[in-house]
């Protein structure tokens, strides 16, 4: 399963705790909770009562959720725009999720930066950046912090494949490679940046193969597999904590919805959504929890009634709260030191 591209590279790494069926019930909560998340979203779109882009992740879950469950409370998360569920499973609140998605002063970030720039200091987790690639070289930097001042923490980096053909991804693999930086990327391979196929955009096809070219260990898996999601971040994040340097690991996925919502969606077939359905990684889960036994028909029934709740007081505290105050045009512009 773990393949470095790079022989010369050590592979050994520990492995990750076993997956309970506590873990496993847990996940399913949270596959659950962003993909409910997100429906609300849409259809709260769909009233205008959230504007902007709004990129869904409905289909991608198992990764944020697999990769979260692996990383250790306090490593810190650079995402691009698709980053809903990272935010809900780093475990963040649903109802101030919401409140940004609509604007609102109650919002994660002041209702200042909508759903492209999530963000939760508190939660180690520093967003939701919407230029392409941008944050690759900020999540490098964050990982030279880690090492320059000691710290047992990592950074990761998740991106789309289309990132991998910036000039900055580039950059800041190189030099997280010549310094040994304690970085993992992720990238979520969902087959399409924007209207683009990933054959018509990359010169290679299989993306973690660019890291090859930095001497970096990488490997490419199926991301709809929570399971292996979880078991080879764990490893990869290990490596890279204890000082063997930058990983990268491309999770192989699919998106469901558009690319933002608006998106006519010319460039694929209905067909081929659909031919790709019975690989939701949500689904997939439901199904291994209950062929072992480690749930029931009924027990699931419960778990999404308490998501749909969940997600039923998000939207109610959306509506509810103000929108911010015009002088918060002028706030949280310039650091003061
Ligand atoms: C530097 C830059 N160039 C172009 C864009 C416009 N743009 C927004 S999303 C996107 C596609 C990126 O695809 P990918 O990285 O695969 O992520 P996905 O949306 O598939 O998750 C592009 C080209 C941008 N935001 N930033």
């Amino acid at each position: 399963m773990v393949t470095s591209t790079n022989p010369a590279v050590s592979v050994t790494s520990r492995a990750a705790p076993p997956i309970t069926r506590e873990m496993g019930l847990h996940w399913l909560e949270q596959m659950m909770l962003i993909r409910r998340f997100e429906e609300a979203a849409e259809y709260a779109y769909t009233q205008k009562k959230i504007g902007g882009f709004l990129h869904l992740y409905i289909g991608e879950e198992s990764i944020a959720v697999g990769a979260v469950a692996a990383m250790q409370p306090d490593d810190d998360i650079f995402t691009h725009y698709r980053d809903h569920g990272w935010v809900l499973a780093r475990g963040v609140d649903p109802k101030p999720s919401m409140a940004e998605l609509y604007g609102k002063a109650t919002g994660l970030v002041k209702g200042k930066g909508g759903s492209m720039h999530f963000a939760s200091v508190e939660h180690h987790m520093w967003g939701g950046y919407a230029i392409v690639g941008g944050h690759i070289p900020l999540a490098a930097g964050m990982a030279f912090s880690h090492q320059y001042l000691k710290r047992d923490r990592i950074a990761f980096c998740v991106m789309g494949e289309g990132a991998t053909n910036i000039g900055m991804f580039h950059e800041a693999l190189n030099m997280a490679a010549l310094w040994k930086l304690p970085a993992v990327f992720l990238v979520e391979n969902n087959q399409y940046g924007m209207g683009t196929a990933v054959e018509r955009a990359s010169a290679v096809a299989n993306i973690y193969e660019k890291a090859t070219a930095y001497h970096m260990p990488a490997t490419q898996i199926d991301g709809n597999d929570i399971e292996l999601v979880y078991n080879t971040i764990f490893e990869f994040a290990d490596r890279a904590r204890r000082g063997e340097g930058p990983q990268l690991v491309e999770a192989m996925t699919y998106r469901f919805r558009g690319h933002s919502m608006g998106d006519p969606q010319r460039y694929r077939s209905k067909e081929e959504v659909e031919q790709r359905r019975p690989n939701d990684p949500l689904n997939r889960w439901e199904t291994k929890l209950l062929e072992r036994a480690w749930t029931t028909e009924d027990e699931i029934k419960q778990l999404f009634a308490r998501v749909d709740a969940q997600v039923a007081q998000a939207v109610q505290f959306a509506e509810d709260s103000p929108f911010p105050d015009a002088r918060e045009l002028y706030t949280d512009i310039l650091v003061e030191e």
